[in-house]
């Protein structure tokens, strides 16, 4: 990859972006190490550096941006969960370092009645985030806020004419529905992207989502919405992966939204080429677009811990190739793991997108 590939190109980042520090995941009842750790913003912003591109702080942008998608008591909680988890002592004097839900008002569990607003702060998490992998801390609202405003400023440069923009996001955004967190994921940068584009006159938005895993959250917040077309392909959940519940093929859309989501599940151990027939098969779809959101994540690469899926960086390139044929793109940073490849992986990618 030479230095001229991505020279120039808008990669919009916030140094408050590695204050998250989620400490680790509690997977199947086990708080262990996790792999969505600050370095990987660090990796990333060295190699893209190194490229050639070029790197602007991201600007603050008001609440309502995250309004416009997001569960205004979603939000709320996640701005204001990690000060009531301390005043409640459940750090200093349970030694609970981080928030964890552990109970879920599952459609099975509320059978029918009412949500309520849970008096504990133990018990009301689990109404916002539904997986045990998804830990809040101390300095994570400001990176959350900070991933947001990053996808917003690259939204804006796309809107004021450039072909091409990067946000750095972390942490990352595509699990997170209108008012339901998780996956690593607390509030969905690309959906954000996305409806700034239609407010700055974009009539038709496509979101193409290449993460390892299928993006729930994005494809929810715009299942019923003729105006965002949705697509994603990712390792099938069918065989026993993250989303599970979501991301299947039989998935079209709804009502006005009918036949604007497509999924392409792939088989564990998929690699460049079945993996790239399904990026064109995406393209296809998706073209006529006013502009593009391209949801990024680098895990189905061959190296990275969280996916099955064997993509190589030249496979990432002519992705992007592909994508930046389509128009105008704001590329947002979703998931990707292995701290060694990470960096180039993201290069690849950009140089594909802004040689196509
Ligand atoms: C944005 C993104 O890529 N989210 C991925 C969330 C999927 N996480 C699934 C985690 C499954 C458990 N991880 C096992 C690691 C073994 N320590
Ligand atoms: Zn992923």
């Amino acid at each position: 990859m030479t230095t001229q590939d991505v020279a120039g190109i808008p990669v919009v980042r916030s140094e408050d972006c590695l204050r998250h520090e989620p400490d680790g995941e509690v997977w199947l009842g086990v708080w262990e190490p996790g792999t969505e750790v600050p370095e990987r913003v660090t990796a990333i912003l060295a190699a893209v550096t190194a490229a050639g591109a070029a790197v602007m702080p991201a600007r603050p942008h008001p609440d309502e941006a995250l309004l416009a998608v997001h569960d205004p008591e979603l939000v709320g909680h996640l701005r204001t969960i990690w000060a009531e988890w301390e005043a409640g002592g459940y750090a200093a004097e349970h030694g609970r370092q981080r928030v964890v839900p552990y109970v879920f008002p599952t459609a099975g569990l509320l059978a029918g009645l009412p949500m309520r607003s849970p008096a504990a702060t133990h018990g009301r998490v689990g109404r916002f985030c539904y997986d045990t992998m998804t830990l809040v801390g101390p300095g994570s609202w400001e990176a959350i806020r900070a991933a947001a405003d990053a996808a917003l400023t690259a939204a804006d440069l796309v809107a004021s004419g450039e072909r091409l923009a990067y946000a750095l996001c972390r942490p990352p955004g595509h699990h997170v529905t209108a008012s339901s967190y998780g996956g690593s994921c607390y509030l969905n940068n690309a959906a954000i992207a996305a409806q700034n584009l239609r407010g700055a006159g974009a009539d038709r938005v496509a979101v193409v989502d290449i993460d390892a895993h299928h993006g729930n959250g994005t494809q929810a917040i715009f299942y019923d919405r003729p105006d965002v077309w949705y697509g994603s392909v990712h390792v099938d959940p069918g065989a026993g992966w993250f989303p599970h519940y979501v991301g299947y093929a039989d998935e079209h859309g709804a009502g006005p939204g009918q036949d604007a989501n497509r999924n392409l599940p792939l088989a564990p151990g998929t690699g460049d080429d079945a993996w790239l027939d399904a990026v064109g098969e995406l393209c296809a779809a998706a073209r006529g677009a006013d502009a593009i959101v391209l949801s990024l994540g680098v895990d189905a690469a061959v190296a990275d811990p969280e996916s099955p899926l064997r993509v190589s960086a030249d496979g990432y390139r002519r992705a992007g190739e592909l994508i930046g044929a389509l128009g105008p793109v704001v590329a947002v940073q979703e998931g990707g793991y292995d701290l060694p490849s990470l960096g180039q992986l993201v290069v690849s990618t950009l140089a594909g997108l802004a040689g196509a």
